[in-house]
């Protein structure tokens, strides 16, 4: 999805656009290779306002899949499901009868939103992603345009808004994960073939709309929207009205951050419109995957969303293959957070609302360890210095501190550092022992090396740089090649 070409295709609109001055309706307007758009793109780069600089400063996120198939956990009658256990109706063992009448028997009996948020916080998250409505359409607050909501369920009492407050209260944002593809709602087309197809499709568009403002309505905290299920012809044959619907729900509530899952321009192009700018406020297509280098986002705000199993989201009772340990978990968020991204693990509780033991071990770990490092985490960016085997570095926004992220010290002890051009180290210390400088070594071509022990370590551990603006006198001899 991210080639090349994007690449060009985002230098080439944003040349375009400066040559043009100013911003109209569409992005782009010369050249026979840019197209005008109607439902392009509205914006080249990223935004500047203050809730998105709060959205960049987050680091590490949590998102989290609950719903109807928590009661399976990817399980029917002994057997169990070979995908992710949040699609298990769509298995072709399962009645729909079956999977659609069991939130009858949804009724979390363990279920504490204040526990939950204060896991959350311990753990160090600054921003929840919580589904109110996954792929079978099951909602997990009291919608008046359904009656699949958990209103008629036995346990009666609204989630969602549970989870809103809590997390709030904790003082960490939430996000309202929804799903546009609806596998209850009759009215749901995976394309528009027929003239019924399409009448029925425009009553889903406006259930769809419906129930957004419902939400927004009724929990007003709300920082942003995270779509899901927006992949199908019908949703992409509705370019126009994703970009109305777009604009309508930021007027209802400014401020609101919705990713490029959400909508299509008129030519059915997702994520990137016709001219290669992204649409949406940060790039949702660093799903369980992250980038290699900063060229890979584009100059996109993005975040990676991931799972601590191979795949699933939501429960799953028997968890098959690999899962992911606390130390790459904090990889990955360092990684994510050193080309730009926030990392936003995902957790799948069980149907009675408690956690599984693995997860909640790591979420204490990895809190544990941001107790001590997240200063190289919160508010930190991109550094543009050349990358190191050790690990990462981060930048903490607005400020001239680098830290050194470190994950791998090799046999020798010695970890090289590299200053982009202009930029020369200070000072050096371990994050922990601030009053105590470490010597740097110098080499040349304005590197240098710290010396640390190169053995013993059970976790990573973060160096900060503190910098200044200048460049080494350059007495070094220079290879001739
Ligand atoms: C491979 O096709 C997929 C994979 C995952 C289609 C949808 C999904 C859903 C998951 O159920 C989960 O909600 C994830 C965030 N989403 C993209």
């Amino acid at each position: 999805m991210m080639g090349i070409d994007r690449y060009r295709n985002n230098i080439k609109s944003l040349t375009h656009f400066l040559f043009a001055g100013c911003l109209l309706a569409s992005v782009s307007l010369s050249a026979q290779q840019t197209k005008v758009l109607q439902h392009g793109a509205h914006r080249v780069g990223k935004r500047t306002d203050a809730e998105m600089a709060t959205w960049r400063g987050y680091g590490l996120g949590q998102f989290i899949h609950w719903g109807v198939y928590s009661l399976f956990g990817g399980e029917l009658n002994g057997n169990y499901y070979n995908g992710a256990a949040e699609w298990i109706r769509s298995w072709k063992d399962m009645p729909h009868g079956v999977y659609d009448s069991a939130y009858k028997q949804f009724n979390p009996a363990s279920f504490n939103a204040t526990q939950w948020a204060k896991m959350a916080k311990q753990m160090g998250v600054r921003y929840v992603t919580f589904t109110t409505k996954h792929h079978d359409g099951f909602c997990l607050w009291p919608s008046k345009y359904t009656d699949y909501t958990i209103a008629n369920s036995p346990y009666k009492k609204d989630i969602v808004k549970q989870v809103v407050d809590a997390y709030s209260k904790e003082g960490i944002d939430v996000y309202l994960y929804f799903s546009v593809m609806d596998w209850h709602n009759p009215d749901w087309r995976y394309d528009l073939k027929t003239k019924e197809d399409s009448a029925a499709f425009e009553r889903f568009k406006l259930f769809t709309k419906n129930q957004l403002t419902e939400l927004l309505q009724q929990y007003p905290q709300t920082k942003g929207l995270w779509f899901d299920g927006t992949w199908d012809n019908s949703w992409k044959k509705s370019g126009a009205f994703t970009d109305t619907l777009e604009q309508y729900l930021k007027t209802l509530h400014p401020g609101l951050i919705i990713g490029s899952r959400f909508r299509a321009d008129e030519f059915g192009n997702r994520h990137v419109d016709a001219n290669g700018v992204l649409m949406g406020d940060y790039e949702q297509g660093w799903e369980r995957k992250i980038p290699k280098t900063y060229a890979d986002v584009h100059g996109n705000d993005w975040d990676c969303v991931m799972t601590i199993p191979e795949n699933g989201w939501g429960y799953q009772k028997k968890w098959l293959g690999h899962w992911k340990s606390t130390n790459e978990i904090l990889e990955m968020t360092a990684q994510c957070v050193s080309l730009g991204g926030n990392f936003v693990l995902n957790f799948g509780p069980r149907a009675d609302g408690t956690f599984r033991p693995e997860e909640v071990t790591i979420a204490k770990e990895a809190g544990d360890w941001m107790k001590i490092n997240s200063a190289a985490i919160y508010n930190c960016e991109y550094t543009g210095w050349e990358k190191q085997d050790w690990g990462y570095y981060t930048k903490k926004t607005g400020e001239n501190k680098v830290y050194m992220i470190v994950f791998n010290v090799p046999v020798s002890g010695s970890l090289k550092i590299k200053p982009a051009k202009n930029t020369l180290v200070d000072k050096a210390y371990l994050l922990t022992a601030p009053g105590k400088n470490l010597s740097l070594e110098k080499l040349d071509y304005g590197a240098s090396f710290i010396h640390v022990s190169s053995t013993g370590y059970k976790q990573p551990f973060v160096i900060v740089l503190e910098t200044k603006e200048g460049s080494e006198k350059s007495d070094e001899q220079k290879a001739k090649t």
